[in-house]
This record gives C-alpha cells, sequence and structure tokens, in this order.
C-alpha cells in the first residue's frame, strides 16, 4: 500500500520564505508558493504547500522551525477610544509574528495527471 500522504500548509514571513523553499527543496520536497495576506496586520505574507509522505513530516517541520525566526511588528490599528469626536484615532501595537503557524492535514488522494 502507498504510504500515506500529508498537507503541510505553512504561513511564513516574506523574509523567510526563499530560504525555507530552498532548504525544502534541497531536500527533495515539493512546494508550492502563495502569496497571502494576513488577516490582523493587513500585510503580505507567505503561504507554503507541501504535500509529503508520512514518514518525511518530521522531516519537513524541522526545517520549517529551523528557518522561520519571529520577529516584532507594529500594527497600527484603530483606537476603541472614540472620545466626543466620533472619530476612531489610530495608535501602534507592537505584535510577535512568527516563526510559522502551520497547518497539518491528512491528504485522501494524491493526483497528478
Ligand atoms: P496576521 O493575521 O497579520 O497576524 C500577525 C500577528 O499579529 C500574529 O502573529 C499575532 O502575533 C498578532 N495577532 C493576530 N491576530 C491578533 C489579534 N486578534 N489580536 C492581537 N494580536 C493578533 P502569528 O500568530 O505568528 O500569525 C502570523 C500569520 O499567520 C497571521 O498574520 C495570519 O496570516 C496567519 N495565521 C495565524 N493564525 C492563524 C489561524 N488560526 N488561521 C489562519 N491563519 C492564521
Amino acid at each position: 500500500m502507498a504510504n500515506k500522504m500529508k498537507l503541510i500548509i505553512a504561513i511564513v514571513q516574506d523574509e523567510d520564505a526563499n530560504r525555507l523553499i530552498s532548504s525544502l527543496m534541497a531536500d527533495g520536497f515539493s512546494v508550492t508558493k502563495l502569496a497571502t495576506t494576513g488577516g490582523f496586520l493587513r500585510a503580505g505574507n507567505t503561504t507554503l504547500l507541501i504535500g509529503i509522505e508520512e514518514t518525511k513530516l518530521e522531516s519537513a517541520m524541522k526545517i520549517i522551525e529551523s528557518t522561520c525566526k519571529s520577529r516584532k511588528q507594529i500594527a497600527t490599528s484603530p483606537s476603541p477610544i472614540t472620545g466626543t469626536t466620533g472619530v476612531y484615532v489610530p495608535y501602534p501595537v507592537e505584535v510577535t509574528v512568527g516563526g510559522a503557524t502551520i497547518f497539518v492535514l491528512d491528504v485522501d488522494q494524491f493526483v497528478r495527471v
């Protein structure tokens, strides 16, 4: 019977994406890169789709963990305080983004035609 497959969906920072793709490909993984946008920061990030055999999951996860760094970013959020004017005032908030947000899914079927 064929090996079970998993799909890794990894949301990473643009700064780490190219190095991560190179490392994954050097180890023989296939990768699809999507240009995505985070809902909170409304800034660009990168989502990678990596379809792999279950037995190789741990090795792919290690590469992601060792390549992706967490960084502090400033988000400009609307203030909840509207005061008497009713105007929302943007104010900066520091958030720690990443290393990587990773989802691992079971793959029902993997077909290449
Ligand atoms: P963003 O949504 O732009 O979020 C960037 C960072 O802002 C997050 O980093 C987190 O530190 C902070 N943040 C997000 N939502 C927040 C909130 N409601 N209140 C306060 N701070 C908040 P990470 O957690 O490392 O997430 C990085 C990116 O991964 C996210 O970018 C989003 O694109 C994705 N992501 C994270 N969790 C997700 C989930 N459960 N489902 C889908 N995408 C997710």
